[in-house]
């Protein structure tokens, strides 16, 4: 895979570093081949150039808007070496091949962002930079192509190493670089554009397609629109709906963070069940049955599972489908229903059903984008997960099997709620959950108090949260939280561990009789 470097066509507008890079490729015999200022930089060093225009045959025109833009510069870049049809065309055309191309665009970012009026923005948009860029990047099985200045250094590396060739490897990762950048170069064109006109979200670019146009955003004042990655993963971006109008913005985020969640519960395992409110999960269980699962998901915390979204880890059954009729539900997410279920459903006009071809993997690496004014912040999915062999039992006493199995379960779900997160579980069944405050002891006291009121509503002489186990995302940083959860009756903690306090949390647990287990992991969610 290794292919020599011959001749280079440099076209840049960033000159940082040039005269030394073309020097270099001089000196290893490459051929230079340049546009007017670039030219003129390198023979001010003393370097021996072509100019592209005598390579064409045609001068640069029109205020160098037409310089690199012919068959003989994009021939040259896009022919197939081992092609003896492609081959022939370049003998026949006077077509020379060109190896490496080194360019960077003009500055279009820059004239923006030093507010220049319209049409010096217009005239720095670069065409003939991005359109050799791409044509160098697809041909990337012989073709190196250059967009950033940070690369030089490792082009420069394999000639030496490989006498004067290069990998498919390295070519591979500056197409990879160059197609990210023209992706980029043409996003700031179409959003300054937008500022322009008075861009919508429905014609604004993110990198990726407009899958739907949604009738507002969180609230009705603001419009919206969903776009997908492109990738074929199952989730909310692929599943099919069946029935019920279309989905809006906080539908389809809500439906997101179910599906998620109840994908982390392999089906192997047994049924499972997640209702979601406002993004965050009011009762998640496991069950014997399906039906068992959504009854126990929904004993957690009724009066919020009124108007929720529910996701399923199995197929939907009839049994299922009919107990979720009974109340008002916005969506279903499984992956797949049966004839039964689907029969159930069709009389609930405003029920919407969506189905996948599988779970999602929460283990499948992504990114995960936010917004912040100015700029995106950037991260790896969390797909933290963490087995039994890697708890660490800090108290006197240890978890039960039972108590052990629980507190697994809770950490998983703690995951998907928003921090400071707080579940507790007893029997495979969210109990209790408090998500989304500043402060951890609010969350352990609503959890506790949710329990409470689900107790008086449904007439049980004590909360299930008497004997259940507790899951924080983060540690406690006091002993209160913990003192709160012993008072509302559970008997053993999952918590990352890793506080200032941790001998005061862990001399409150075994006080009050309470085993706890630090996992070394933290799952925030903001
Ligand atoms: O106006 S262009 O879009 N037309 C072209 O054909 C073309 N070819 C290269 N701009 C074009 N370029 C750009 O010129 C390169 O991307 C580079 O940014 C710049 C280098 O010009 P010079 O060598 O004259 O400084």
């Amino acid at each position: 895979d290794l292919y020599p470097v011959s001749r280079a066509l440099i076209s840049v507008s960033d000159k940082t570093g040039l005269t030394d890079f073309a020097a270099a490729l001089a000196a290893r015999g490459v051929e230079l081949l340049s546009t007017g200022g670039t030219a003129k930089a390198l023979r001010d060093a003393g370097l021996t150039v072509r100019d592209v225009s005598e390579v064409t045959g045609f001068p640069e025109m029109m205020d160098g808007r037409v310089k690199t833009l012919h068959p003989v510069v994009h021939g040259g870049l896009l022919a197939l070496r081992d092609s003896d049809d492609h081959v022939a065309s370049m003998q026949e055309h006077g077509i020379g091949a060109i190896d490496l191309v080194v360019v960077n665009l003009y500055p279009f970012e820059a004239t923006v962002a030093k507010g220049a009026g319209y049409d010096e923005v217009i005239e720095n948009i670069d065409i003939g930079g991005p359109a050799m860029i791409r044509s160098a990047a697809k041909n990337h099985g012989y073709v190196n192509v250059v967009v950033d200045v940070q690369d030089y250094d490792a082009v420069l590396a394999e000639l030496e190493a490989n006498d004067g060739k290069t990998s498919y490897a390295l070519r591979q990762r500056l197409a990879q670089t160059a197609y990210a950048r023209t992706a980029a170069y043409d996003t700031a064109v179409s959003n300054w554009m937008a500022g322009e006109v008075g861009g919508t979200p429905r014609r604004r670019s993110f990198g990726g397609t407009l899958a739907q146009e949604l009738r507002y955003g969180e609230n009705p004042h603001q419009q919206a629109a969903f776009y997908s990655d492109g990738s074929e993963r199952p989730g909310i971006a692929t599943a099919v709906q069946h029935q019920g109008k279309a989905l809006s913005y906080n539908n389809i985020n809500d439906t997101d963070a179910a599906f998620e969640l109840v994908s982390e519960f392999d089906p192997a395992d047994g049924p499972a069940c997640a209702i979601i409110k406002h993004a965050n999960p009011c009762g998640v269980a496991k069950g014997g049955s399906l039906l068992e699962a959504y009854t126990r998901a929904f004993d957690c915390d009724r009066t919020s599972a009124f108007g929720g979204i529910i996701a399923l880890n199995r197929k939907l059954d009839g049994p299922t489908a009919e107990a979720i009729s009974g109340i008002f539900t916005e969506v279903v997410i499984a992956p797949g229903a049966d004839e039964d279920a689907l029969g159930i459903f069709s009389q609930k006009k405003n029920l919407r059903l969506l189905t996948t071809e599988s779970l999602a993997a929460p283990d499948a690496a992504a990114l995960a984008l936010r917004q912040v004014s100015g700029g995106y912040l950037v991260q790896d999915r969390d797909v933290g997960r963490i087995s039994r062999d890697d708890l660490k039992v800090v108290t006197k006493r240890a978890p039960s099997a039972q108590e052990l199995e629980d507190l697994l379960f809770a950490w998983v779900v703690a995951k998907h709620v928003k921090s400071n997160a707080i579940i507790y579980v007893k029997d495979g069944a969210t109990v209790g959950v408090g998500a989304g405050q500043m402060s951890r002891v609010d969350s352990t006291r609503i959890a506790a108090r949710k329990a409470q009121d689900m107790a008086e509503a449904t007439g049980l002489s004590a909360p299930l949260t008497q004997g259940s186990v507790v899951a924080s995302d983060a540690f406690f940083p006091f002993a209160d939280g913990l003192i709160t959860a012993a008072e509302a009756g559970a008997t053993a903690l999952i918590q990352p561990g890793g506080s200032m306090r941790d001998d005061e949390v862990i001399a409150a647990a075994d006080a009050a009789g309470l085993a706890m287990v630090f996992t070394g992991m933290r799952h925030f969610r903001h």
